[in-house]
């Protein structure tokens, strides 16, 4: 398959590539590291995601050019190049882009991708697209440039938690080493990733680590950021990247959740679990999965349903975590704490729980 799709990449002369919403390191590092070394062959190549582009992601070669608008992609194409992105859904906007009845060659390592493409080339056993790509190109003699090899790099470091999941084995940190080889900087990624966080985003992760709710006999640890809390600190929803994190790796807890929420008046929420923990599983039938497979990583989104009351659904176990609520927002926190926190009097409540986003897990990210 890989040897393929080498093979309709170097026949064809253009080429549009395309990711996921709400792009994160792999998306940008897979669609821009793949479009450097398309160029680096002379081809003409596009890439078009739907934004933002989070502030972290904006050192990326290549990224001031990113098409952020469907209808700015040129008509014409050899063939649209689909990276990291598990169902056409998650392309946002661009999604139409694949009723041009140009051929879709579908590249990603999400164990539950739904074989959207013409050709579909899904290895769940890589840590990230960016991966991927880089062990095409090697394997079949594409150059990778100094720029696409920082790009590979940064999806590479961030898919694996900074080489800290499961999934940072020596097939990742081989291509590391390679792509280190051929430009990339780890000190100056890191840099760029890692120590440009914001003061307002420092003030938000005290208010929250306030919040510290720790459940299920220690094994499940919950923290939650208000609309007002934001405000008050003057910080970005984009801060808030990490703090279900936070929530995970403190000493006994299995699983971290993190509830933020949003103008909207719906509430993100974001988990991360230990291996060997599925916190995936819903009630209601509404917090369900694609694939329930493996570990516990993901987003979903609350919405509340009236002012009076929650339906808050709670995210249900997996071995290690019984049974969880809403914490912070449900009716249950109220009675236990003196009051929930509260959005101008309204006592926030949700009618179901719907996935926004998904990753098959901590060792997979997204
Ligand atoms: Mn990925």
């Amino acid at each position: 398959m890989r040897t393929r799709i080498a093979e309709r990449l170097r026949t064809g002369e253009r080429f549009v590539i395309l990711s996921h919403v709400d792009p994160d390191g792999d998306a940008l590092g897979t669609a821009l590291g793949l479009a450097w070394i398309l160029r680096e062959a002379g081809k003409d190549t596009e890439v078009g995601i739907s934004g933002p582009v989070p502030r972290i992601y904006r050192f990326l070669p290549g990224v001031e050019d990113l098409v952020l608008e469907p209808g700015n992609v040129r008509r014409g194409a050899d063939a649209i190049v689909v990276v990291d992105t598990t169902s056409p859904s998650r392309l946002g906007a661009f999604s139409g882009l694949l009723d041009r009845g140009v051929a879709v060659i579908n590249v990603d390592h999400h164990a539950d991708n739904a074989r959207y493409g013409d050709v579909d080339w899904v290895d769940p056993s890589a840590a990230a697209a960016s991966l991927m790509i880089q062990e095409m190109a090697s394997a079949e003699g594409l150059a990778i440039p100094r720029e696409a090899a920082t790009n590979l790099y940064v999806g590479i470091l961030t898919d694996t938690g900074r080489f800290t999941f499961s999934n940072a084995d020596a097939r990742a940190l081989g291509a590391a080493a390679d792509l280190a080889n051929r430009g990339a900087n780890p000190r100056e990624v890191a840099v760029h990733l890692y120590e440009g966080r914001s003061i307002p985003g420092a003030r938000l992760l005290g208010r929250a680590l306030e919040t510290l709710d720790v459940r299920e006999g220690g094994r499940v640890a919950c923290l939650h950021v208000t609309v007002d809390m934001l405000r008050e600190t003057g910080a970005l929803p984009e801060d808030t990247d990490g703090f279900s994190t936070w929530a995970r790796t403190l000493d006994g807890v299995q699983v971290g959740l993190f509830f933020r929420e949003t103008d909207e008046g719906s509430v993100k929420v974001s988990f991360r679990s230990n291996e060997g923990v599925d916190a995936r599983r819903g009630s209601g039938g509404s917090l369900l999965p694609r694939d329930r497979r493996g570990l516990g990583e993901g987003e979903f989104s609350i919405e509340r349903r009236s002012r009076d009351r929650w339906r808050g659904r709670p995210i249900r176990r997996g071995r290690a975590s019984p049974r969880l609520r809403s914490p912070g927002f449900g009716p249950d926190r109220e009675s236990e704490r003196g009051g929930p926190p509260r959005r101008r009097g309204a006592s926030p409540k949700y009618r179901r729980l719907r996935p926004l986003a998904w990753s098959p897990s901590t060792s997979r990210g997204d």
